[in-house]
């Protein structure tokens, strides 16, 4: 029996709600460094998990959760898990800049069942179901056909470059602005994978991301047609959390930057 995406959905919807409203009270004093001064969370970051906890916990007393601001042990001990990103694209959030979602992806034997983005500046919800495609706003949608670089548009984010890890995207980047017909940057890697998927932009990839950012992103990508790897084209790899995806047509152009830019590493 399929998961009832249509009550992740309310739930998500509840808590981007209450988070763009919340964000209208928050003071300078209700936000905190993670790993560097320039990675942040905020108390609305937290009060979203705990409602997203705790309902969905209410809706499905047999899945765990998993959320990105708790400790909540291995990801990989749990049979059916919640991945939860209680606001991704944080600094944006804190900025007012409109482009922050929830994320939340369902995980089942280690495979990725169901997902929902909600994005609660522009009320868009996108969910996917595993084999029965992904939708924006109850529309199925689909990635694009473009099958060049000269015709696409690429995102990518720089959170390596926020927590000052090697190899960062920064050299990568400036080469595929000048492949690129246009390129864009949201700051929620959740949000780019969507954006994939409804075919609005081409490509995206980004280093160092965590399940929360993208196990929702990933299967809406796939269930729209799109393809997910990492920068060797192999399944994701949770530990490097390099995360590729394409409408498929620019999957090979762009692993081959893969390689060349990281040499082996
Ligand atoms: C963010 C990602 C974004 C990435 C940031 C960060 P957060 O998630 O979605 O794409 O560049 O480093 O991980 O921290 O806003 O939930």
């Amino acid at each position: 029996m399929s998961i009832d995406i249509t009550r992740i959905s309310d739930i998500a919807a509840q808590a981007g709600e209450m988070i763009k409203a919340r964000r209208e009270q928050l003071t300078s004093r209700e936000v905190f460094h993670k790993s560097s001064e320039t990675d942040i969370v905020t108390v609305a970051d937290r009060e979203s998990e705990t409602f997203l906890r705790e309902h969905l916990k209410a809706a499905f007393p047999d899945i765990a959760f998993y959320g990105e601001e708790g400790s909540y042990g291995d990801l990989n001990s749990y049979e059916r898990v919640f991945i939860v990103d209680p606001i991704d694209g944080t600094t944006s959030y804190l900025h007012g800049y409109p482009f922050y979602c929830i994320s939340i992806g369902l995980r089942e034997n280690g495979v990725t069942t169901g997902a929902v983005v909600y994005l609660p500046y522009l009320k868009d919800i996108y969910t996917a179901i595993r084999g029965e495609g992904a939708k924006k706003n109850g529309k199925p949608i689909h990635v694009s056909a473009v099958p060049d670089f000269v015709n696409a548009i690429g995102a990518t984010g720089f959170g390596c470059v926020r927590s000052h890890v090697k190899p960062d995207n920064v050299d990568l980047s400036a080469k595929m602005i000048r492949k690129l017909q246009g390129f864009r940057r949201s700051g929620s890697a959740a949000i780019d994978l969507c954006h994939v998927a409804d075919g609005c932009v081409d490509l995206y990839w980004e280093f160092y991301i965590k399940p929360w950012d993208y196990e929702a992103g990933r299967l809406i990508v796939q269930e729209a047609g799109g393809k997910v790897t990492g920068f060797d084209g192999n399944p994701i790899d949770e530990k490097a959390g390099r995360v590729f995806a394409s409408n498929g047509l620019l999957h090979n152009d762009m692993l081959r930057e893969f390689a060349e830019y990281l040499g082996g590493k």
